[in-house]
């Protein structure tokens, strides 16, 4: 595939999808929202492929924003417009039908800590630093961060950081859930492929459903949500996973799905 802004390399089962901007510490512009999104389309439609890691390139930065250079001229037309391309771009991964895992190896602020939320964990390095500064600039965040931040760390949190801009460390991110996990620099990438290649030993079905389900729930009222799980939790009952994990345990061995 031909992508000059983001990287998409696949080695074993992961695929690698790497915002390629450095020198502008991988800012969001048009192209690398279009070239994601075709990264991402590519990842549906590969069967080999079984999990994902999204990064930034280089030491500093995961993804430092919208590029604020690009976006200064907008029309009010055209921000809405780049916002229409940006939220597809999330959704597509947050509904990813494969887990994918960003490893946030340095600044994740405005578009670039919303990109991050809409993959389904979050591992940082000690030297991130995560915010949503869109205020700073005179706007609110438009990729999603209204809603996915709230949904994370919880409304008051949520209003903390994006009315505050204030800008935290990979420690207090940990803190507050907006991180599962954070390692030293050099073992971002190694942690994130420890933890895909723990989801992998479950079965793939089961773990699509689970995906699914929450997702699903966190857009819902709890009493549909719960009604969703009992849908998708029967359906498991329906695949080979559900015989092979049950026999395993009973016959007590390690299950092969
Ligand atoms: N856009 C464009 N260029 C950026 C950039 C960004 N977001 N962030 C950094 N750069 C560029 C810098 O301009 C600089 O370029 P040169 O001067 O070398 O050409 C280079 O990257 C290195 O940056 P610094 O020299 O500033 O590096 P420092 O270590 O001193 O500072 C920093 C690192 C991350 C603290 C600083 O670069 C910074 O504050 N960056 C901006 C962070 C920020 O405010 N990001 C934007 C958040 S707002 C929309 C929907 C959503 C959004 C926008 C529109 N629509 C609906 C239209 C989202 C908005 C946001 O993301």
């Amino acid at each position: 595939m031909e992508l000059s802004n983001v990287k998409y390399e696949v080695k074993g089962t992961t695929a690698y999808v790497t915002v390629n901007r450095p020198k502008a510490l991988n800012a969001l512009n048009i192209d690398v929202i279009a070239e994601l999104k075709r990264a991402f389309e590519a990842i549906e439609s590969d069967d080999a492929v079984t999990g994902v890691i999204l990064s930034g390139e280089g030491e500093k930065a995961f993804v430092a924003g919208a590029d604020i250079a690009q976006m200064k001229e907008y029309s009010a037309l055209e921000a809405r417009a780049m916002a229409t391309a940006a939220h597809s771009v999330m959704n597509s991964i947050e509904e990813c039908t494969k887990p994918v895992i960003a490893a946030v190896n340095g600044f994740a602020l405005g578009g670039g800590c919303e990109l991050a939320m809409a993959c389904d964990i979050r591992i940082a390095s000690e030297t991130a630093r995560m915010g949503q500064p869109e205020v700073n600039l005179g706007i609110i965040p438009g990729f999603g961060g209204t809603q996915r931040l709230p949904r994370l760390v919880g409304k008051g949190m949520a209003k903390y950081l994006i009315m505050t801009a204030e800008m935290i460390d990979a420690a207090e991110a940990y803190r507050i859930g907006l991180v599962q996990k954070v390692t030293a620099p050099g073992e971002l990438i190694a942690e994130c492929e420890k933890v895909l290649a723990t989801i992998n030993k479950k079965g793939p079905f089961a773990i699509k459903l689970a995906k699914k389900a929450i997702n699903n729930g966190m857009q819902a009222d709890q009493s549909s949500a719960l009604k969703n799980e009992i849908e998708l939790f029967a359906l498991t009952f329906a695949t080979d996973e559900q015989e092979e994990g049950m026999a395993a345990f009973l016959e007590k061995r390690a299950a092969e799905f």
